[in-house]
């Protein structure tokens, strides 16, 4: 008996020693301590062994048992920290790599135009305000002098929700609403989206953004007007810049002109920017025309003001070179990020 313990811990210890893997080591504990194992199957031959060397007997099994549960272990960790070292030299880890850079949006053009033009009428004490895209005709035509028969009211350029309610073309209509409420002076300006129903092209699209401004206030005139513009003009484009207003005719203002600033890349002598003219088109505006006031609950024998419209997606092409109003609306980083 003691021969034959004293062989299978030899081939236990032997067969520990060639075992090459994790799976092989598992092998090896089954057939040697398992339910069905070789030192299991000796303890079961006790009966074979006189009554009084059973316990010396029964003694050596389990220290046999041990030395092999020992050595097992040994090579478990031998084998684990080989598979480890294996897997360290084909896992190779450049730390010095430079990291992949996860994509983050950019500002748009034309939030980075309206901020700053924002930025240049606050600095005059302008406040900025909101309204409804969704307007009533009431507000977007009726209180702004523009009558029923208005051709700016027809369908091919106007957005109907209903016989009363469309799609804002401007962002007056928020002023008639400002003027409404009736806190007098009033110095605003209401950035927003607005709606006309044009066919998509370089510098035309159904949805666009404005900025417009309101002052109302005793004793404005057109003086103030030039005034705020060709300061406005100037921090826009460069102090160099010079305006010039030309007559024109808009249902709100009376009068009402369209404002030019020379080119600012060749400084009014003529270049393909401005076309050869040495002038770039920039903005409309006007003094307030008396019946917008009365419309809207201000005596314009006591008050007079000026307001003005900008068209954002025109400052952005214009101020950052774009050639092609659809590559603001189509969103790609790529063109984006260069702003
Ligand atoms: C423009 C040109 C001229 C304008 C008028 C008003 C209001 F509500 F006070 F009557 N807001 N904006 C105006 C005047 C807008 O855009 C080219």
């Amino acid at each position: 008996m003691e021969e034959k313990l004293q062989a299978i811990k030899e081939e236990a210890l032997e067969q520990l020693k060639q075992a090459e893997s994790l799976d092989r080591l598992n092998e090896i504990r089954v057939s040697f301590l398992g339910k069905k194992g070789q030192l299991t199957a000796l303890l079961k031959s006790m009966k074979d062994v006189a009554p009084e060397d059973r316990p010396a007997f029964g003694q050596m099994v389990n220290n046999t048992r041990t030395q092999i549960e020992e050595v097992l272990e040994e090579t478990k960790k031998r084998l684990e920290k080989a598979a480890l070292d294996e897997r360290l030299k084909t896992e190779v880890l450049d730390v010095t790599l430079p990291a992949k850079k996860s994509l983050i949006g950019h500002r748009h053009p034309n939030t980075i135009a309206r901020e700053e033009v924002e930025r240049i009428f606050i600095g005059m004490g302008y406040e900025v305000v909101e309204g409804p895209e969704v307007e009533y005709d009431l507000y977007n035509f009726e209180k702004l002098n523009i009558p029923a028969n208005h051709p700016a009211k027809d369908e091919q350029d106007t957005f109907y929700i209903n016989k009363e309610i469309v799609l804002r073309t401007q962002t007056s209509p928020v002023q008639a609403r400002i003027m409404e409420q009736g806190k007098l002076p009033i110095r605003v300006i209401a950035p927003g989206r607005v709606f006309r129903s044009d066919e998509v092209d370089a510098t035309h699209s159904p949805s666009f953004h404005q900025i417009e401004g309101l002052v109302v206030d005793k004793n404005i005139t057109f003086a103030d007007l030039k005034g705020t513009l060709e300061q406005f003009a100037r921090e826009l484009f460069g102090e160099n810049t010079r305006t010039k207003f030309r007559p024109h005719h808009f249902p709100f203002t009376e009068p009402s002109a369209e404002v030019d600033v020379s080119c600012f890349k060749c400084g009014g002598k003529g270049c393909r920017f401005c076309k050869g003219s040495g002038w770039i088109e920039i903005l409309g505006c006007g003094m307030v025309h008396p019946h917008v006031f009365e419309m809207c609950g201000i005596d314009p024998k006591e008050y007079t003001g000026f307001a003005f419209g900008v068209g954002l997606e025109r400052i952005a092409l214009l101020k950052y070179e774009i050639d092609d109003m659809r590559l603001l609306y189509e969103n790609d980083v790529r063109f984006l990020k260069q702003f």
